[in-house]
């Protein structure tokens, strides 16, 4: 595989001579998947370009993500082009979590793979990933630079939500001085910080906080292997009336255990459970996620469970003793 550098110049080349760009991120979006494609997308529109923006379905987007700009526009990904000239993905490991539109991205005359996770197969046909830029967002800025395309607005409050969400509020390892360099760019946008804040990390409804609590109490603590692990059932979710989607940060809340190295949630999905994992002392998470048929980075990762939640969890069990 080439060096992302090359590959982004490749990228700019194909989109620069593309009457149309069609966009897509992963299944189950997050804030950097769905923010670095909305940035594009919008950056795309400001430039009189023709472009789409599809993730696979079920459609839903997570309740803290709502307000970002262009999400009454996106295209049903069964009204995706089936043969797009120019696809681009976003924060997409594999190919797989493109779910039915890993069809236009087979059919796809130039795939383009914007990422950042070290897991990343290379499945596009050119490949801009750098596991070293702190979100996928980061990726899509250096693409605008190539191409010459002002930054505006809405791709700012977009991009600055990928960046935000994977740096963990700018607190993670991954938080480089190049990272506050972007946050400063972005946020003289005149963006609403306080709000993007409070929509993203500190609301949430009062029957999902009721629910949280009470899985709380079943989390367990496994002085032998340093795990700390939580459930959310199918039960929890119809007891309480919380969507799945509105789930997504209880990691955070498990993780911040003292007393654990590793730390891993399973939900109830109709599909299998959906399993996240943390690193606490620098355990790679991924590589455990990776064997379990996931991926994702060093410090936080996942995979699919086609399974029982509590069966999840074992499987992790296992492979940190092993
Ligand atoms: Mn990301």
């Amino acid at each position: 595989m080439k060096g992302w550098s090359e590959e982004l110049d490749r990228a700019a080349q194909a989109i620069a001579g593309a009457p149309e760009v069609a966009l897509a991120c992963h299944e189950w979006p997050d804030g950097d998947a769905l923010g670095s494609m909305m940035a594009l997308f919008h950056l795309c529109r400001a430039q009189g370009r023709s472009s789409l923006a599809s993730w696979p379905e079920p459609e839903e987007v997570a309740p803290h993500y709502r307000f970002l700009p262009g999400l009454d526009a996106t295209t049903p990904p069964a009204r995706f082009p089936s043969e797009p000239a120019v696809m681009v993905t976003f924060d997409c490991g594999s190919i797989e979590r493109l779910g039915k539109l890993q069809v236009a991205a087979r059919s796809a005359h130039h795939l383009i793979v914007l990422d950042h996770h070290a897991t990343n197969s290379g499945y596009g046909s050119i490949n801009a990933i750098d596991p070293n830029a702190a979100a996928t967002a980061v990726m899509v800025r250096r693409l605008a630079r190539r191409l010459d395309w002002p930054l505006n607005r809405d791709a700012a409050l977009c991009l600055y939500t990928g960046l935000v969400t994977d740096t963990g509020r700018f607190q993670y390892a991954n938080t480089t001085p190049e990272v506050f360099a972007l946050a400063q760019e972005l946020a003289a946008f005149d963006l609403p910080i306080e709000s993007i804040t409070r929509e993203l990390f500190e609301k949430s409804r009062f029957a999902y906080i009721q629910m949280a609590a009470a899985c709380l109490t079943r989390m367990r603590l496994d002085a032998g292997t340093g795990l700390v692990s939580a459930t959310i059932t199918e039960e929890d979710l119809g007891r309480f009336g919380v969507a799945l989607e509105e789930t997504e940060g209880f990691i955070d809340l498990v993780r911040r255990t003292a007393e654990a190295r590793v730390a891993v949630v399973a939900r109830y999905a109709p599909d299998g459970a959906r399993v996240s994992l943390r690193s606490m002392d620098g355990t790679d998470v991924g590589a455990v996620a990776v064997s379990l048929g996931g991926g994702g980075h060093a410090h936080a990762a996942g995979f699919t469970h086609a399974g029982s939640v509590e069966e999840a969890v074992e499987l992790v069990r296992a492979a940190l003793a092993g």
